[in-house]
């Protein structure tokens, strides 16, 4: 180490702080920052150590990343306060420092995996401020999952949350939805423009009160995979929603408020689906009661048919065992993903595009490739017709992180998910080296990364945390299919980041974590007169693009990709949330309880 090496420090609070400071000085101000901001800004700083502050299943990997100050040794100590407070339980040695270039900082890491005893601890490095607590527990997320799912009722469109369910967020309903008018982009001759269709239901997208198919494809398909792939997870969860107790497990009553909404985006006369049930702007802050304007579907779009052939597709096998609570659904479900299918075909190229009079969210897709092999696909699985196994032309189709407009490894996960039952067509070989070839890939840049998850400095897009998320769901199939443990390991590191293991040192789970997400860029959290914003929410997270710049008062303390978070109700562009987004912690979340192996004793 060189004394008269120059690091960049960094501060998370809007007051002045040097930049560079000489290496000898450092350790000082990191204390002198963290007071500082311990006044100004809740606390966070960038002498703090970030971990998971949710906390560790006993048998999983635990990492915490420790700002470089010169120290070399961490250990773990009991929670101040409890019993034993302040006894060490565990001594290590850091990591090497390592750069991290996407939040300009120099850190290290501390791996106590080889505590497993349940319990309340804290991290200490001298020097620094000790850690925020965690716990170790076997049931360190599911408090977490949970409350994942229930965000999906709290954002559900035209029903009242009552007290008994929705506790202080109750509210009246809003957005019946059964005068929505046909707009002239969407007209046809059997529903010509101005054409009144009822279409009630389903979830709000995100902050604003529109209801989008594309982005419902990825988000209903996600909450379906997690029940497929961890049933056993979900089958005695109860979480309090209006349907509880009917004999449907709990997370399939939420996700069929929003499939039943989707059935209803499918026009009856032509198998052509809506790409968008949505105002002409987006409403004010105002609670879903309180917004009034006409509401219109907008364009029948290929993607949009596609996404909803992929998700009746699915959700017509899953529910198919519940036919005698929902008769003839599935069957039903079945027949729209195939008519669906059969319109996409006829109409290969019909891209969305907004129209004049409509400002909100567009989901526009000009390469829908994708999208016809995850419909291919689904629609094999769940009709075992090898037709649909050709149509999706397998080996031209890449695997990527998901998302709401990249979707093809949504067809790689499901087709790995059911290898067992697939047609000889199959390529069982091509499914399993798709899924290992990414998770492999994104395992890599998690061994070298500094905060040791998958994210470079690229993937900081609009809804970062998706894609954080996303990346962790891709990794826990190829831990599936081949046992790899840095795979799951790769997965949790993610996932810690979500919860507090990231360079603005927040958990971006609106009510999880001890400093968590505040301000989410969410109408109801604003207009329903609460201080704490409705839980369950993941925030889309640190993104440098600032779009929203100029509808905010305060600004984003930092342009480099991991720190370009405002915690402000302005910001929709790095704190709103949104239903796909969500999603992908109800999966990592319930996975990673599943998967991770007890402690080897
Ligand atoms: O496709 C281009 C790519 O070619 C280019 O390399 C890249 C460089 O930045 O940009 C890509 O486009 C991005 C696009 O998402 C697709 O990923 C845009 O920059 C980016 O601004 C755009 O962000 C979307 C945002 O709406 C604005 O349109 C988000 O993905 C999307 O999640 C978000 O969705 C909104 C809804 O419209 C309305 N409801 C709320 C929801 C969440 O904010
Ligand atoms: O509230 C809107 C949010 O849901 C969208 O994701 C975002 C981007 O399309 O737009 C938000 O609405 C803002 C609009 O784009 C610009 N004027 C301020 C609006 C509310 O902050």
């Amino acid at each position: 180490m060189n004394d008269h090496r120059e690091i960049v420090f960094l501060t998370l609070c809007p007051v002045t702080m040097p930049t560079t400071f000489p290496f000898h000085r450092r350790a000082a101000l990191a204390v002198a920052i963290a007071s500082s901001c311990a006044a100004s800004c809740g606390g966070a700083s960038a002498a703090d150590i970030k971990l998971n502050q949710l906390g560790f299943l006993p048998g999983a990997v635990k990492v915490a990343v420790v700002p470089e100050t010169g120290a070399t040794t961490f250990s773990v100590i009991r929670a101040a306060g409890g019993t034993g407070g302040g006894t060490v339980v565990l001594q290590g040695t850091l990591s090497a420092a390592r750069s991290a270039p996407e939040s300009g900082e120099t850190v290290r890491q501390a791996d106590f995996s080889t505590l497993t005893t349940a319990g309340r601890y804290q991290l200490r490095v001298a020097g620094l401020p000790d850690s925020l607590p965690f716990d170790v527990s076997a049931s360190a997320f599911q408090a977490l999952n949970a409350g994942a799912i229930r965000a999906y009722y709290y954002n559900r469109a035209s029903i009242a949350l009552d007290r008994q369910h929705a506790g202080v967020y109750a509210r009246a309903a809003g957005h019946p939805d059964t005068s929505v008018m046909v707009h002239a982009s969407a007209a046809s001759s059997a529903r010509p423009a101005g054409t009144i269709i009822s279409s009630p239901k389903g979830w709000y997208d995100a902050g604003d009160y529109n209801k989008y198919i594309v982005n419902s494809g990825i988000s209903t398909y996600t909450l379906l995979a997690a029940w497929e792939d961890f049933p056993a997870q979900f089958r005695q969860q109860a979480l309090n929603i209006p349907e509880s107790g009917n004999g449907i497990p709990d997370l399939l009553n939420e996700t069929l408020w929003n499939l039943q909404w989707m059935l209803t985006m499918q026009d009856p006369n032509d198998g052509g689906v809506y790409h968008k049930l949505t105002d002409k702007s987006f409403d004010g802050f105002v609670m879903p009661a309180d917004a009034h304007q006409q509401r219109y579907v907008v364009q029948k779009t290929t993607a949009a048919a596609l996404d909803f052939a992929a998700v009746m597709a699915t959700a017509s096998r899953v529910l198919a065992p519940y036919d005698k609570q929902l008769p003839g659904l599935a069957a039903r479900m079945r027949t729209a993903a195939e008519r669906a299918w059969r319109w996409a075909n006829a109409n290969p190229r019909a891209y969305y595009q907004q129209p004049a009079d409509i400002k909100t969210g567009e989901y526009g897709d000009q390469d829908v490739r994708d999208e016809f092999a995850w419909a291919a696909a689904e629609l094999f699985i769940t009709t075992g017709d090898a037709a649909y196994y050709q149509a999706m032309q397998a080996p031209t189709v890449q695997a990527t992180v998901p998302s709401w407009g990249q979707v093809d490894s949504l067809a790689w996960m499901s087709l790995a998910r059911h290898r067992q039952h697939l047609a000889a067509v199959a390529d069982q070989a091509l499914i399993a080296s798709r899924i290992d070839t990414l998770s492999s890939q994104l395992a890599a840049v998690s061994q070298r990364s500094a905060y040791g998850t998958a994210m470079q400095a690229a993937d900081y897009v609009w809804g970062s945390n998706a894609m954080v998320l996303n990346q962790a769901m891709v990794l826990l199939h190829g831990y599936r299919l081949t046992g790899k443990r840095t795979y799951l390991d790769a997965a949790q590191a993610n996932f810690d980041y979500i919860l507090g293991r990231n360079a603005v040192d927040i958990s971006f789970v609106t009510g999880f974590g001890a400093r968590s997400t505040l301000h989410p860029h969410h109408r109801p959290s604003e207009a329903d007169g609460i201080a704490a914003p409705v839980p369950g929410f993941v925030a889309g997270g640190p993104q440098p693009g600032r779009e929203d710049q100029k509808d905010c008062k305060a600004s984003y303390a930092s342009t480099l990709p991991a720190r370009a978070y405002l915690d402000d109700v302005c910001s929709y562009a790095s704190n709103e949330v949104a239903i796909n987004w969500n999603a992908p912690l109800v999966y990592v979340s319930a996975a990673l309880q599943a998967l991770t192996p007890a402690p080897a004793k």
